[in-house]
């Protein structure tokens, strides 16, 4: 029987990219999004070109019920989750934080804290009946450091490398691999969602230098998952080679 990934947030950007690596590679895949008809096409899509089995669940992952029912639904095969990537999740606003809008603050903390808190839960305990696994969290250079007008999103970021730490040690006896990736500036709808559909502003963030893509993410998260069994790797933080950190950025050279 191949291995099975489970992506969270596979319907665009870093999770697309892992989905066709992943594919590439021979996984089958349980792809998860809010957006059911990119998870459809994307599905086609892979079926057509790799030899691998597909489930699409459509979800949101800040609804705890929707995230149990989906899974825990899934025929008992899907359930021996080999890989999961913990990839859902968004940035809202970029204010001050006595201007920031507190439904923004609540999006984010309940997608990029609780909904992968929910997902993890369920597919953590598959992983400990099985007694391996691996689990792949994206965090960001923004849960290293802090840059203004960041505030919420970081401190995200910051609780899913605290939760990157936890899992690594309460998940150890049950021999199941735990890896925090944390990219920099990566081009996808990022910043269209972080500034609610302003296509112009969000292009803007990326220009004058080369930004990461999301292939070169899910590059290396399939480098970190295609270790030997006995190999983990804890933590990365990946930049464009034009940044040195959240604040510093070295634009049209
Ligand atoms: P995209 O906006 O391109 O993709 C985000 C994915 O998350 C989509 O598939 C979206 O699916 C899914 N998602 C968002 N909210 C929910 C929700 N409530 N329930 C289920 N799925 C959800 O962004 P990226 O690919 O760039 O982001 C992926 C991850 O990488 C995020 O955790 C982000 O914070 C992190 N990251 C991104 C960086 C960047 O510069 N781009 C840098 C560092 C980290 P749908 O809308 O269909 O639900
Ligand atoms: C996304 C990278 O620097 O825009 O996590 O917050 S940043």
């Amino acid at each position: 029987m191949s291995k099975i990934a489970l992506i969270t947030g596979a319907t665009a950007g870093i999770g697309e990219a892992c989905a066709h690596i992943f594919a590439e590679n021979g996984y089958n895949l349980i792809l998860t999004g809010r957006r059911r008809e990119r998870l459809h096409a994307l599905a086609n899509q892979l079926n057509q070109k790799y030899n691998v089995e597909i489930a699409e669940a459509a979800f949101d992952v800040r609804n705890k019920d929707a995230v149990i029912d989906n899974l825990e639904n899934l025929p008992d095969d899907w359930k021996k989750v080999d890989v999961l990537i913990n990839n859902a999740g968004l940035s809202q606003g970029l204010n001050p934080i006595n201007e920031g809008d507190v439904s923004d603050w609540e999006t984010m903390i309940d997608t990029n804290i609780k909904g992968l808190l929910y997902v993890t839960k369920v597919v953590s305990n598959w992983m400990i009946k099985r007694k391996e696994g691996h689990i792949v969290n994206l965090g960001s250079i923004a849960g290293k450091e802090t840059y203004a007008n960041g505030n919420v999103y970081c401190a995200t970021k910051h609780a899913v490398d605290s939760l990157n730490k936890a899992m690594r040690i309460d998940l150890l006896p049950h021999k199941i691999r735990v890896t925090g990736i944390h990219p920099g500036a990566v081009e996808t709808e990022f910043s269209e969602v972080r500034f609610k559909g302003d296509t112009e502003r969000a292009k803007k963030v990326y220009e004058g230098f080369d930004p990461l893509t999301a292939k070169d993410i899910a590059d290396v998260i399939w480098f970190t998952v295609s270790r030997p069994q006995h190999v983990n790797i804890t933590d990365l933080i990946i930049t464009p080679t034009a940044q040195a950190n959240t604040n510093l950025l070295l634009k049209g050279e």
